[in-house]
């Protein structure tokens, strides 16, 4: 029986698992044998060859150290600050400094140097998002036959985003020594096409007439999910309910029009507070009636461009109470801090309006949290970016272009004028949209995909499960 090794940038920790994702992988790894191995976390003096095994809640986890220089070069330098906002479309914020690309590649030798010994001939290994592009081409450099498959978590960028990447050439070279690669939406999928079958070619490649050989590597969209259903159990929890009764209290009959994200400029969040700007300078009736309730904790807060993008939003919130706050009435509160998805789930569950505005998003998993913890009598409304991969699973939503600012200020008076009826038939179409495409059935079908012995062992489990209940 084949293992399933699961390869990601950092490995899941103790306690409950943040999100979907792990959740989900961790199933994986509990129906079948197998391992997950990534950085650690910890920094060393001296790059670690050997992993160092550890059970994390019953999940079997290899983990190896870094240097400080080796980690800064390949995450926050290459995967960070190149990578993310070229595959974002946002070349403006991109820095390129050449030596982090040494940095990305050594650490990518290193995972592949330390995992290398761990592997049997027929493990099946599935890699996970940017920081890891080469790591198949390192394992097949040291006689790896394995099954090897990787997901794209973030957009894919079009051609010409690509071309500004230094080393794409070899990127894209990287990419197909895999054979398997899952996308989230087909908007990607066709970027990628695009871009294998136009290779554009550069004065500065190594050979400037060689093509990249795609024919054995197999690109297919496979959207991600959440689990709509535990978000339902959890909205309802006590932690879900005291979260709504202190929010409640807060916001006495003033409806709840609510962000959740982490703090990233790709999230639209300053566009976000413009368009509530205007929904409240355009419709007076709105002001003391609506509160804009804003959640994004900061992430990656060593790169320049997200301080500056939690100043910029500090200064946008800052000018939105000064313009409209009343001694008793407040627009807007932003808190930059995460809660537990239990908490979270009561705030979707409250929200009449879930404001999901990303620039460009890979999914988005908050929009598919929101829809699984409405109340099926009384739902409230997606407001979602065409831009986010979400928009091709959830086509019901309040699609807006969030750079058009009045554009979504109008979906939110829409929202909010919404009958019930309506927002019951949207938020039933986007419940059904939201169960089909479930985390669990996604890791499922790209596993079976990559290597369709495991749909045997996903039978087998189905059928163990099916003569347990019967038993
Ligand atoms: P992210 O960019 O992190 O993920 P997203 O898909 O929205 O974006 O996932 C965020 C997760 O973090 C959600 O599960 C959400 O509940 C949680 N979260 C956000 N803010 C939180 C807060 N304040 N407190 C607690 N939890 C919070 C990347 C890609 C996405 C892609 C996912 C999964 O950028 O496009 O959908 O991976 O593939």
């Amino acid at each position: 029986m084949s293992r399933i090794v699961i390869v990601s940038n950092r490995t899941p920790g103790k306690g409950p698992a943040a999100g979907g994702l792990a959740v989900a992988l961790r199933k994986v790894l509990s129906n079948h044998e197998g391992f997950w191995f990534g950085w650690s976390g910890k920094l060393t003096e001296t790059p670690s060859s050997k992993p160092h095994f550890e059970d994390i809640d019953g999940l079997k986890v290899a983990q190896i150290d870094l240097t400080a220089d080796d980690h800064r070069a390949y995450y926050a330098g290459f995967s960070n600050s190149i990578l993310w906002p070229s595959f974002h479309l946002r070349l403006d914020l991109a820095t390129i400094e050449g030596y982090w690309y040494e940095g990305y590649r050594r650490v990518n030798q290193q995972f592949a140097k330390a995992l290398m010994p761990l592997l049997k001939p027929d493990d099946v290994v599935w890699v996970h998002d940017y920081h890891l592009i080469p790591l198949a081409s390192e394992l097949r450099r040291l006689g790896a036959k394995n099954r090897i498959g990787f997901y794209l978590h973030i957009p894919f960028p079009t051609a010409d985003a690509l071309y500004a990447i230094p080393h794409h050439g070899d990127l894209m070279r990287d990419l197909s020594r895999y054979d398997l690669i899952g996308m989230q939406a087909n908007r990607d999928v066709a970027a990628f096409t695009d871009f294998a079958e136009h290779q554009a070619p550069s004065t500065f490649a190594t050979a400037s007439t060689e093509t990249i050989d795609f024919s054995k590597t197999e690109v297919t969209a496979f959207p991600i999910g959440s689990d709509p259903e535990a978000f339902t159990r959890l909205s309802t929890s006590p932690a879900a309910k005291k979260m709504i009764h202190r929010m409640r209290r807060a916001l006495t009959d003033q409806r709840l029009i609510l962000g959740v994200d982490r703090l990233d400029y790709s999230k639209g969040l300053p566009q976000r507070i413009e368009a509530y700007e205007k929904l409240l300078a355009n419709n007076q009736r709105f002001r003391r009636n609506v509160h804009l309730l804003q959640v994004a904790p900061p992430s990656r807060d060593s790169i320049k461009e997200y301080q500056e993008t939690s100043d910029t939003l500090d200064a946008m919130a800052g000018r939105v109470m000064g313009r409209f706050a009343e001694p008793d009435w407040a627009p807007l509160t932003y808190v930059k801090r995460a809660y537990g998805q239990p908490s979270l789930a009561g705030l979707y569950r409250l929200a009449r309006v879930g404001l999901v505005t990303p620039l460009r998003d890979g999914m988005n998993l908050v929009a598919h949290e929101y829809v699984g913890a409405q109340d099926p009598e009384d739902p409230g409304v997606l407001v979602l970016s065409r831009f986010a991969g979400a928009a091709e699973i959830f086509p019901e939503a309040l699609l807006v272009n969030p750079f058009d600012t009045d554009e979504t200020a109008e979906a939110l008076r829409m929202a909010l004028d919404m009958p019930l009826e309506e927002r019951k038939q949207r938020w039933q179409a986007l419940w059904a949209a939201a169960t089909k495409h479930n985390v669990d059935d996604w890791a499922l079908s790209f596993l079976k995909r990559l290597s369709p012995g495991i749909e045997d062992q996903a039978q087998v489990d189905k059928d163990t499960i099916y003569m347990a209940s019967v038993a």
